[in-house]
């Protein structure tokens, strides 16, 4: 399984808030690379409610309009609304360095590795248009919105990392030594 290959270390959503991240910040090896996950729903679109709310301060997403997102006529696969992606969605790491992973957005996102991109796990076709459900989804870990998350040991070469919510929201980290 593909979760055996790094840690994923979930810091409580309350200690998240009031304290900053435990990146090694003081030492020189690991500064940890950043990912943040990001949407921009609209908290004051009731509609978002039903499934799970919006948790932002500010957002110019209304429900209407990310749904209209999802697709486009001229793709047979789901798009996704844009505003809800991987920041950065391509980055490099050092053998043994960390990534720290946090939501910034205001739904709930998840930050999976896959072997290949796919469908999510929400039995909402609209999501998942055109894509075949990635088999390491169902098991996949929700970020809450604020919440932090942590990776490491990650192996060296491309990892692909995907929310199982939003499939569109896609990430690949390259694990790479770094020649001297
Ligand atoms: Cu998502």
């Amino acid at each position: 399984m593909n979760i055996n290959q790094f840690t994923l270390a979930f810091i409580s959503l309350a200690a998240a808030l009031t304290v900053p991240l435990p990146c090694a910040a003081h030492d020189d090896h690991d500064h940890g690379a950043r990912v943040a996950i990001r949407d921009d729903c609209d908290p004051n679109d009731p509609a978002w409610a039903p499934s799970g709310g919006c948790h932002r301060k500010q957002g110019d997403v209304n429900f209407a309009e990310f749904s209209f997102e999802l697709s486009s006529p001229l793709s047979a696969a789901v798009v996704g609304h844009q505003a809800w992606r991987m920041d950065p969605s391509y980055l490099e790491i050092e053998p043994g360095e960390r990534v720290h992973l946090t939501n910034r957005g205001g739904r709930t996102h998840t930050f999976t590795e896959v072997q290949s991109f796919g469908g999510g796990k929400i039995p909402n076709p609209a999501l998942n248009k055109g894509l075949l459900t990635a088999p390491e989804c169902p098991a996949s870990i929700d970020i809450p919105a604020g919440g932090k998350a942590e990776l490491s040991g990650l192996a060296e070469g491309n990892h692909h990392f995907q929310c199982c919510i939003h499939p569109w929201m896609r990430a690949v980290i390259k694990v790479k030594r770094e020649e001297d």
